[in-house]
């Protein structure tokens, strides 16, 4: 299978599994689940035929990690970047003492006085490293990285989760937390 095919099942994936399973008449088990036989079977009879090995692929290759299966092995999620409402089921952690958030210039006056908002998703998203954030900002044109005091805000009881492939999530960040740069 071809990179670009593999990028083509990855988002038709991320599309399905994070905002509209319902499309291709899907539901979503708790913590974001869904059984691969159902997903093949979906995928089939709605134009986009995708083998198991394919899936397997993708999971495996995917530089986000995105995807991950259960224990089992039968059954597929999302790791984070939902809309629809779905409890990943995560536990709040403690964060490290400082935390990075990627985005577009044409954001910074309106973040500095509104801090982060969650948006369409469930979380802000919050990285653990500079590059990363730097490349999430990418996607919105001319980047911009914020440094949050993450344990600053743990401590005053703002809540903390981590995905799977190690995004950091909170509700919000409101402004005193933020520094540009
Ligand atoms: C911005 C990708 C103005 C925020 C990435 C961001 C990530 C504000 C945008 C994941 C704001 C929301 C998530 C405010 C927040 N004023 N703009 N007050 N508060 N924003 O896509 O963090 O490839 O929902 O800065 O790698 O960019 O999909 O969030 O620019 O991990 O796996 O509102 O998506 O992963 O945009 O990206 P998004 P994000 P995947």
């Amino acid at each position: 299978t071809q990179n670009s095919q593999l990028i083509k099942i990855s988002k038709y994936l991320s599309y399905h599994l994070r905002h509209n399973p319902g499309e291709i008449g899907l539901e979503l088990e708790p913590g974001g689940w869904v059984a691969v036989e159902a997903l093949l079977a979906a995928a089939q009879a709605h134009q986009f035929p995708l083998t198991r090995s394919e899936l397997n692929l993708v999971v495996e290759t995917s530089n986000k990690q995105r995807f991950s299966f259960d224990s089992t092995g039968t059954r597929i999620r999302a790791n984070q970047g939902h809309s629809i409402p779905i409890d990943l089921q995560l536990e709040p952690r403690c964060p490290p003492d400082i935390l990075y958030h990627g985005t577009g210039h044409q954001a910074v006056e309106s973040i500095l006085a509104q801090g982060l908002q969650k948006r369409a998703r469930h979380h802000v998203h919050l990285s653990p490293d500079i590059d990363t954030a730097r490349q999430v900002g990418m996607r919105q044109g001319k980047p911009v990285v914020f440094t949050i005091k993450a344990a600053e805000m743990h401590q005053a009881g703002h809540l903390f989760y981590c995905s799977d492939n190690g995004v950091w999530l909170v509700d919000e960040v409101p402004p005193e937390y933020l520094v540009l740069g």
